[in-house]
Parts: C-alpha cells; sequence; structure tokens
C-alpha cells in the first residue's frame, strides 16, 4: 500500500518484501568487509545505532565532524559496493515516489539493538537536496518520528516494519525525524536487531 506521510513524503508498506533474502544475504557481505561500528559524534558522543555503508561513498562522524567519504576511515578502503538488488529496490521506490531520475550513489546501514536511539535530527551532508532519500526497513519493528523543518514543530508517528520503504523528498526532504528507544524483540529473519538502508545521492 501507499500512504502519503506528509508532501513529498511517501510509505510503501512492504514493497521490500520480495527482496528480503536477496537484501540480508547481501547485509552480510557488506557487513564482512566494512563491519558495524559505533561512530563518535563531533560532540564526544558514542551513537547507540551502529553504522556502516555501501556505494561510491559512505557517511562518517567523528570528532572532526560528519561527512561523506569515499573510504571505509578503518581500514582505508573504499565502501563495499552496492548490491545490484538495492540499487534496483532505491531507484523503483523513487520512481514509485515521483522521483524517476533519483540515482543514489550511497548507502547509510543502520543497525539498531534494543534500546538504540536516533535522535531528532535532519540530513543536511548531502550535496543536493533535490535527490530524496529512500529508506527501508528490515528486522524489528520501530516507531519513526517526523516533525517539520523546525526542530519545535509538531511530531507525528509511524511505526516502521520488516518490508517497508519511505522515500523522503521535495518539501519533507529536510523534516527533522528521529527514532525513539527500539523495543526488545526478536524477528524471525533478522533476530534482535532492527536495519534500516538509507540511499542518497551524496557526491
Ligand atoms: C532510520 N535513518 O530509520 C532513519 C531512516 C538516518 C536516518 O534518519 O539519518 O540515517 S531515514 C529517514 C528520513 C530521511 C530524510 C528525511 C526524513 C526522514 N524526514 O523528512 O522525516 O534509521
Ligand atoms: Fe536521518
Amino acid at each position: 500500500s501507499r500512504i502519503e506521510m506528509a508532501e513529498g513524503a511517501v510509505l510503501l508498506r512492504g514493497k521490500a518484501l520480495p527482496l528480503e533474502h536477496e537484501l540480508l544475504a547481501a547485509l552480510d557481505v557488506i557487513a564482512a568487509a566494512a563491519p558495524f561500528r559505533h561512530m563518535v559524534t563531533p560532540g564526544g558522543f558514542v551513537m547507540s545505532v551502529a553504522m556502516t555503508n555501501c556505494g561510491a561513498a559512505g557517511w562518517v562522524t567523528d570528532r572532526t565532524g560528519y561527512r561523506y567519504d569515499r573510504n571505509d576511515p578503518e581500514s582505508g578502503k573504499p565502501w563495499p559496493e552496492m548490491p545490484a538488488s538495492f540499487l534496483q529496490l532505491a531507484v523503483e521506490a523513487a520512481t514509485e515516489a515521483g522521483y524517476p531520475d533519483f540515482r543514489p550513489d550511497a548507502c547509510l546501514i543502520n543497525r539498531y539493538e534494543p534500546g538504540a536511539r536516533l535522535s531528532l535530527h535532519q540530513d543536511k551532508n548531502e550535496r543536493d537536496f533535490a535527490n530524496p532519500i529512500v529508506s527501508v526497513s528490515l528486522g524489528l519493528p520501530a516507531t519513526f518520528q517526523f516533525g517539520g523543518l523546525k526542530r519545535t514543530d509538531p511530531i507525528t508517528k509511524y511505526s516502521l516494519h520488516h518490508g517497508d520503504v519511505a522515500v523522503w523528498g521535495g518539501p519533507s526532504r529536510l523534516f527533522y525525524h528521529g527514532v525513539p528507544t527500539l523495543k526488545d524483540g526478536v524477528h524471525e529473519k533478522v533476530g534482535r536487531m532492527r536495519l534500516n538502508l538509507t540511499f542518497r545521492g551524496a557526491l
């Protein structure tokens, strides 16, 4: 089903389900080459969400700031290539949402274990905000909060389930959003975690 969450923001429930095994197998290959790690924010906090990337560039944070880097700072090597199944899903979802020209060059992979959270923020390290962000949820369900252009704007909540794909573009591209503390549970295919792929036009 297709749900309009806000102007420019579309939720495609279950869109990734036909690809779940392919996506999970590709994630194992990526994580073997570029392991999930808890990065440090410029303010010195260790993130509760563990991250890795694939594609031509990856999002990283350390004490010096947030940036996209062509290489994994842990290994010095390029990030693993973006799997064809990832790219195909992202392009299809973006097209369905009204962004047929989107060609992501970066995929940030977030791993939430019970207790992990992502505080309210905007995604603004990308070069061109005309590109949407496509997000794929796998594993345990999470509440997703999104607000508006100002941190103090009212917040709407959606629950995101295994296989859901969301596309954030147009006016909603720079909306504040976050994921409150992941509740404990076990997903039958993914285990005790939530994985989120976010496809970006970074470079
Ligand atoms: C997640 N990840 O569930 C989310 C999905 C991140 C992040 O927020 O930065 O890794 S992406 C949600 C998103 C992206 C761009 C705009 C909006 C939401 N929005 O307008 O609400 O791990
Ligand atoms: Fe974000």
